[in-house]
C-alpha cells in the first residue's frame, strides 16, 4: 500500500536516503527541511511523489501550522520520520560550549516533540500511523564528549516507549531507530565545525553503516505487516560494538 510520509531532516543523510528509498518502494514523501533549494533539488530528482515543505522543526509555531497548511491530498500523513537531529562538538562537557547544548536540544528534544505533538492526534483519530524517531546508540551507551548528544537521543529512545505506552489499544505504531557509526553524512561535520579533515578521522580504517543502511532498515520497520511493531532496532555496523567500562588507572 502506497503510504504518505513524513520525514525531517529530508535533504541530507538519513532523511534524503529515506526520501529515495521510500519513493523507490512506492511511497510518497513529505519532505520537510530548512533548506529550500536543497528542498526543490531533491524533487527535481525524485518527481511528484515528492511534497517538498520548508520547515524548521525548531519554530513550534510553524510545525504546529503544518497539518493545515499541507495541500489537502497530502493531508493523511500515515508516516512521520522524526530524523532531523545533530551533533555539536566532542569536547568534555566542562569545555563544551552551552550555545552547542541549547541548540541539540532544540533541534533533536523540542524539535521532535513539536512535529509528534502536531501530527499524533491525527494518526490516533484515524486509528492508522507510524513514529520513527530517529535516535542513536549513544542513548544507551555513553562516550566521552557525548553529554548532551547522547542525553537528547535517550531522550527519543525513552520518549518513544512512552509514546508507545500511551498508544496501546490503538493500531498506531512507533519505533525507535538507533543507528551506530554511520559515515558518509554531514553529521561528523557539523559535529566539528566545518572540519572534513578531523570528520574524516572519525570513519578512518572503519567499514561504518551508510545513510542507504538506515534507510533499509526504516523502509523494513515501516512496510511491516500493522500487527508488528518493532519498539527499538539498534543497529552498528559489524566493525562497531559497545565498549568495557572506564577504568582511569594510576
Ligand atoms: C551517531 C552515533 O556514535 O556518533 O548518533 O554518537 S555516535
Amino acid at each position: 500500500m502506497a503510504l504518505t510520509i513524513l520525514v525531517t531532516g529530508a535533504t541530507a543523510g538519513f532523511g534524503a536516503a529515506m526520501a529515495r528509498r521510500f519513493v523507490r518502494d512506492g511511497h510518497r514523501v513529505i519532505a520537510a527541511a530548512r533548506r529550500t533549494d536543497r528542498l526543490q533539488a531533491l524533487q527535481a530528482d525524485l518527481g511528484v511523489a515528492v511534497l517538498p515543505f520548508t520547515l524548521d522543526v525548531t519554530d513550534a509555531a510553524a510545525v504546529a501550522a503544518l497539518p493545515g497548511s499541507l495541500p489537502a491530498a497530502w493531508r493523511e500523513v500515515d508516516v512521520l520520520v522524526n530524523n532531523a537531529g545533530l551533533a555539536l562538538g566532542l569536547d568534555p562537557a566542562h569545555k563544551a560550549s552551552l550555545a552547542d547544548w541549547d541548540r541539540m536540544v532544540a533541534v533533536n528534544v523540542s524539535g521532535l516533540m513539536h512535529m509528534t505533538h502536531a501530527l499524533l492526534p491525527a494518526m490516533v483519530e484515524r486509528n492508522r500511523g507510524h513514529i520513527v524517531n530517529v535516535s542513536s546508540t549513544a542513548a544507551l551507551y555513553p562516550y566521552p564528549g557525548g553529554h548532551v548528544y547522547g542525553a537528547s537521543k535517550s531522550f527519543v529512545t525513552q520518549f518513544s516507549l512512552n509514546l508507545k505506552a500511551d498508544l496501546v489499544g490503538t493500531s498506531v505504531r512507533v519505533t525507535d531507530l538507533e543507528p551506530g557509526l554511520v559515515g558518509g553524512t554531514e553529521f561528523s561535520v557539523t559535529r566539528f565545525g566545518g572540519d572534513a579533515t578531523r570528520a574524516g578521522s572519525v570513519y578512518a580504517g572503519t567499514v561504518p553503516l551508510t545513510a542507504d543502511d538506515i534507510a533499509e532498515a526504516a523502509s523494513w520497520v515501516i512496510n511491516l505487516p500493522p500487527h508488528m511493531n518493532v519498539n527499538r532496532l539498534e543497529v552498528m555496523p559489524t566493525c562497531q560494538a559497545p565498549g568495557p567500562l572506564a577504568i582511569k588507572r594510576a
